[in-house]
């Protein structure tokens, strides 16, 4: 992260990569999403890992995307994100959550409304604002930046001017004030306060962002859809979400993914929390495995 973009996020709280991923990722990451949209055509997968998927008990299950493999799981720690993430979260941040949001116009949903803000931005009926106990805070102090949850939006699909797409209040990470509540939802393109900032983006490009800004989806007008992959990320003793991750899920993970996906401890992964984890990963294949074996106990024959 050089000078520049360290200005300009301490400013506005985002910034604009271009051309993080490949022309070559950007297309496995589609091709496993549309694989999913056929079979089923939801708007919305992954999860923010606040529930858990439905029918399936075990703990430590709720959806990821990482479970479609591929660039999904090379998205966890990616080289051209990483320094971003450090200088943000310090080093050894973990991932929270992930999911991948869609927009089209025909989306019932399609409206902005303005959220984030662990200084009140989001104002006093925010759903990440002052319920969140302060998670969502951004600091700069000591030749450091703190924040509580960065998130890292890779769209799949060029966004042009006028479609829509990510939207933020530039600098209200630090705003003293709640958000005006006339501000916070508007239903049409026309109705967006003109402190609202439109990012318009190439397929493969990121917005990273802090969740302490203010910030929505434009309501959508473009010809076709916007697929957006969101990764959000918290330094390692925090947490946004209630529900972890389990390593053991993914396949075949790298020292530093596994590590990206500890649940939050003073420590972060360190060899006092890794023998704690692993046991616990452990307990839970051991349950599944009873589990299964006293079902098929108790099926008939
Ligand atoms: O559509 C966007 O880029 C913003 C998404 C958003 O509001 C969020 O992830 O909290």
């Amino acid at each position: 992260m050089n000078d520049e973009e360290k200005y300009l996020f301490d400013l506005r709280g985002y910034l604009h990569v271009k051309n993080v991923l490949t022309p070559a990722q950007v297309a496995d990451l589609s091709d496993r999403l549309e694989e999913r949209r056929s079979n089923g055509g939801k708007r919305q997968y992954g999860s923010d890992r606040t529930r858990y998927p439905e029918g399936e008990s075990s703990a430590f299950s709720a959806k990821s995307l990482i479970e479609w493999g591929g660039t999904y799981v090379d998205l966890i720690d990616l080289p051209r994100i990483a320094p971003y993430l450090e200088a943000m979260l310090g080093s050894k941040y973990r991932l929270d959550h992930d999911y991948i949001k869609i927009d089209s116009a025909s989306n019932p949903r399609n409206l902005l409304y303005l959220h984030g803000g662990g200084q009140g931005a989001g104002g006093t009926m925010d759903r990440v604002g002052p319920r969140d106990g302060g998670q969502c805070y951004y600091r700069y102090n000591n030749g450091r930046f703190y924040n509580g949850l960065v998130a890292v939006g890779f769209e799949l699909d060029t966004v042009h001017p006028g479609d829509g797409g990510f939207a933020c209040v530039p600098g209200s990470h630090k705003v003293n004030f709640p958000l005006p509540s006339e501000w916070r939802t508007s239903k049409t393109q026309e109705e967006i306060p003109e402190c609202v900032a439109r990012v318009e983006a190439e397929a493969g490009d990121a917005i990273i962002f802090t969740e302490a800004c203010a910030h929505g989806t434009v309501p959508w007008k473009g010809n076709r859809e916007r697929r957006t992959i969101f990764y959000k990320y918290c330094p390692h003793a925090v947490a946004w979400s209630p529900c972890y991750y389990n390593a053991d899920r993914y396949g075949e993970l790298s020292d530093n993914q596994r590590d990206m996906l500890m649940p939050p401890s003073a420590y972060g992964p360190h060899e006092h929390t890794r023998p704690i984890w692993e046991r616990v990963q452990a307990e839970q294949a051991e349950l599944l495995q009873l589990r299964a074996a006293t079902a098929s106990e108790d099926s008939p024959t």
